[in-house]
């Protein structure tokens, strides 16, 4: 198959996702995204996770904490109309946020580099959506998605990007160094692959103290052959560590094309070697990817190991602000990519199926926004942490 040219063998459509929706077009829309939640239970929507209260809002709406797990999405359980238009609610704050960035990058307001994950927000969403607040997860030097998806607030991003005191690490940190214990946000990484170990170790202090928190390490293809990648996940397997190691395939490391860079360009296809599950995962259908690592997740809770998952996508723009990124791809290969837009799709699917209207997306599209101009203001306005703080946090012996 020519190279950029791929998407997964994926099966046709998801059982799981198989849209019985379409018995459920009618739902009512009494308050904005609201949907019947009785309704749902007399069709077993819901499956396994129904409780008492007869209504279930959106995300937004529903108290459930930003970032928070949405479902599992095991055999037993379908994934309501309001979880859905969750899953398109956190894709669409990544794309407005990176989109933010650029411009605040642009206009000198961002300092150091800045990596952006503009078309691949369905990995990020998708997986961080089966993940609880106590589960932690480890990213890498284009991981302000997987930040947001994790519970970060775009705030608390922002500011960070532009070393003000309100950023999740008071500004000292950066885009490479986004850091929030509090929801399971263990850092951004500038360094290529060693995420990996420093996940499968956080999953052996799991297993140690008796928990069933999961870590999930992201990284690019471009960690894959890296002698890091090859000790977490050999690691990771022979300890049977509680740990999925999400490979996001964009195809490119900074401007080397994954198939110049290695002979066996199937990433999932390595962890035979490792004796461990390998998944490939179309990276722009984030109920596909929800689906898998939904899996992935639930077998490492119930202690059967590591899983290495190969999430097929592709970066829109080039490897950095600054970067056109069309030097060594074609344009075509660009537009087919963007064609085929995780954000798009959702919507296309969810209207063609009837699970949600267009004023429904219209009202998410509009919140986003509006959280991105209250973010963009809050960091404006943000001051720079007082010179004499330079030498807090710094540690030496
Ligand atoms: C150990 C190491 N080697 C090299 C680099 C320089 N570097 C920074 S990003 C990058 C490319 C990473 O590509 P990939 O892992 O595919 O992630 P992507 O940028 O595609 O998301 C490289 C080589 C680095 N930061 N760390
Ligand atoms: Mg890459």
């Amino acid at each position: 198959m020519p190279h950029g040219d791929f998407l997964p063998q994926t099966p046709a459509r998801l059982s799981s996702f198989s849209w019985e929706s379409r018995r459920f077009s009618k739902l009512s829309h009494r308050t904005g995204l609201r949907v019947k939640r009785r309704k749902l239970i007399e069709n077993n929507w819901l499956g396994t996770r129904l409780d008492s209260s007869l209504e279930l809002k959106m995300e937004h709406e529903s108290g459930r904490p930003h970032g928070a797990a949405i479902p599992m999405g095991t055999e037993n359980v379908r994934l309501a109309p309001s979880d859905l238009l969750a899953l398109y609610r956190r894709m669409q704050l990544i794309r407005l946020c990176e989109e933010r960035l650029v411009k605040s990058h642009q206009r000198g307001l961002v300092h150091g580099a800045c990596h952006t994950s503009i078309g691949q927000e369905a990995v990020a969403a998708g997986v961080c959506a089966t993940l609880r607040p106590d589960d932690v997860v480890f990213s890498t030097h284009r991981g302000h998605g997987h930040a947001l998806a994790k519970g970060i607030t775009a705030e608390a991003a922002m500011a960070e990007l532009m070393g003000k005191v309100d950023g999740c690490c008071g500004g000292r940190g950066g885009s490479m160094h986004l850091y929030e214990p509090a929801v399971g946000f263990l850092g951004t990484n500038g360094v290529v692959a060693p995420g990996i170990p420093i996940a499968a170790g956080s999953a052996l202090s799991a297993k140690l103290r008796g928990t069933d928190q999961i870590a999930v390490s992201f990284f690019g293809d471009g960690a894959v052959n890296n002698g890091a990648f090859h000790e977490g996940v050999n690691l990771a397997a022979t300890w049977n560590l509680p740990v999925v190691l999400v490979c996001e395939n964009n195809l490119y490391a900074t401007e080397t094309p994954f198939n110049r860079a290695t002979k066996n360009t199937s990433v999932a296809s390595r962890a035979a070697a490792y004796n461990i599950p390998g998944v490939e995962v179309d990276g722009n259908d984030v109920l596909q990817v929800y689906e898998k690592a939904g899996e992935a997740i639930t077998r490492a809770r119930q202690g059967h190991g590591p899983t290495l998952m190969e999430c097929k996508t592709y970066r829109w723009f080039g490897h950095h602000v600054g970067d056109a990124g069309t030097s060594y791809r074609s344009k075509e290969e660009i537009e087919t990519w963007k064609q085929r837009d995780a954000i798009k799709k959702l919507r296309e699917q969810a209207l063609a199926e009837g699970w949600a209207e267009k004023r429904d997306f219209e009202a998410i599209d509009s919140e986003t926004a509006r959280i991105m101009e209250a973010a963009a203001a809050l960091s404006l306005k943000s001051p720079e942490p007082a010179a004499e703080t330079a030498l807090d946090h710094v540690y030496s012996s």
